[in-house]
């Protein structure tokens, strides 16, 4: 019996606009559903000038002792906003992780919710009504379990939406992450399992985590279309992620996107990146960020100058201004709320004395505790 094929397979690699900002017109020709318009592409930069601007103030905001930590989301905004363009906003659900901002600020969150969230006031998770999207997810994969579910529940209910789930590299390296896949896939739900392969799981390179080429690849074995794209490309991920939800949108089930991208800044506020990183592979980075590319392309068509850069960067900062004096405008919450929310009915007596005094005798977290010794009075 003679070897036979069981089975092959090819990842497919999409780039629309290269970095020097020149377009390939017959991947994606004018006027086509799948290509931009000039005046969404124009917004979008624009939009980006403003989200890059926050990114850096949150940055200096907790530099400054204003923030308790922050992950940048520095040249990942084309990834976040090109998918988000394709979404449909008010009715499809995103699921996001913690890098794709700009994506949750397009769909209707106020801006000042990010530097809540990161500013340890849980009011900036409390989406507003008809916001379509769920918190930040801080444990690493979690959020893809619930977008199979919103999914399925769509499936369920017969209603013509989709969710799209956001996730690292890092992430395709947990359990959760395969179940979602396999649930999703044999369920066929419309779901979008969006990867942001930004290279690095704070300090662990992508090669290191996984022995697989390509993060796309992992998607063929649940049967799921799958490509990777430039996800330092606002056209590419458009595309990639219009065709993703609206096939899933039809009834043909989910789909994965790996945007092959990079973090420019370090992990979060609480990283120094050039431990561990080479300068010129950063560098080389640098010069392929979706915001310089996306700006020769516009100059080109004689949509852009400089005079209208200076004038949107005035902007950003008054808008970004605006932000931040609403989100440390808010009153700081009562430390009480920890206790009075969490229990219902009387306290036990040690949380009553840890409401009243803000210190705790549990062992391992009180500062005055030293190994196994606990203070005496608290016991
Ligand atoms: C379940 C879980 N394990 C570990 C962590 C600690 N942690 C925070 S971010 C991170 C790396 C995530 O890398 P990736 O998924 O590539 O996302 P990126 O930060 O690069 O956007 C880890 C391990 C966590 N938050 N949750
Ligand atoms: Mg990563």
């Amino acid at each position: 019996m003679p070897l036979k094929t069981a089975y092959s397979a090819q990842i497919d690699y999409l780039q629309i606009l290269d970095e020097n900002g020149v377009i390939d017109e017959k991947l994606a020709p004018m006027g086509k559903p799948e290509r931009l318009s000039d005046e969404q592409v124009l917004e979008s930069y624009k939009f980006m000038v403003v989200c890059r601007h926050l990114d850096e103030i949150a940055f200096k905001l907790q530099r400054s002792g204003r923030m308790g930590t922050y992950p940048q989301n520095k040249g990942q905004e084309a990834a976040a906003i090109g998918s988000a363009l394709a979404a449909k906003k008010g009715s499809d659900f995103l699921v996001p992780c913690y890098r794709e901002n700009a994506a949750l600020w397009m769909h209707g969150l106020p801006m000042h919710y990010i530097l809540l969230h990161w500013m340890g006031d849980e009011r900036g998770n409390q989406i507003p009504e008809g916001v379509r999207m769920t918190p930040l997810s801080i444990p690493i994969g979690t959020q893809m379990l619930h977008a199979t579910g919103i999914a399925w529940a769509y499936k369920l209910r017969k209603e013509p939406k989709v969710a799209i789930t956001y996730f690292g590299d890092g992430a395709t390296s947990e359990g959760d992450f395969h179940e979602a896949m396999n649930f999703a896939s044999t369920l066929q739900v419309p779901c979008v399992f969006f990867c942001q392969n930004n290279h690095w799981a704070i300090s662990v390179p992508r090669e290191m985590q996984m022995n697989s080429e390509t993060v796309a690849q992992k998607a063929i074995a649940y049967g799921m279309p799958t490509i990777q794209v430039d996800g330092n490309d606002l056209f590419a991920v458009y595309k990639a992620s219009r065709d993703a939800i609206e096939r899933a949108r039809a009834g043909g089930g989910p789909s994965f996107i790996e945007a092959v991208t990079y973090r420019l800044g370090d992990h979060t506020t609480a990283d120094d990146a050039r431990r561990y990183r080479d300068p010129n592979e950063v560098d080389a980075w640098v010069g392929k960020d979706p915001m310089i590319r996306l700006r020769k392309y516009l100059t080109a068509k004689g949509l852009w100058d400089d005079a209208k850069q200076a004038e949107q960067e005035e902007k950003a900062k008054v808008i970004v201004s605006e932000v931040v004096k609403t989100a440390e405008g808010i009153a700081k919450p009562s430390t009480d709320d920890i206790f009075d929310f969490t229990f219902a009915g009387p306290l036990p007596a040690e949380l009553e004395r840890q409401k009243a005094t803000m210190r705790t005798s549990s062992l391992g977290q009180e500062p005055g505790q030293v190994g196994l010794k606990a203070e005496a009075e608290h016991v």
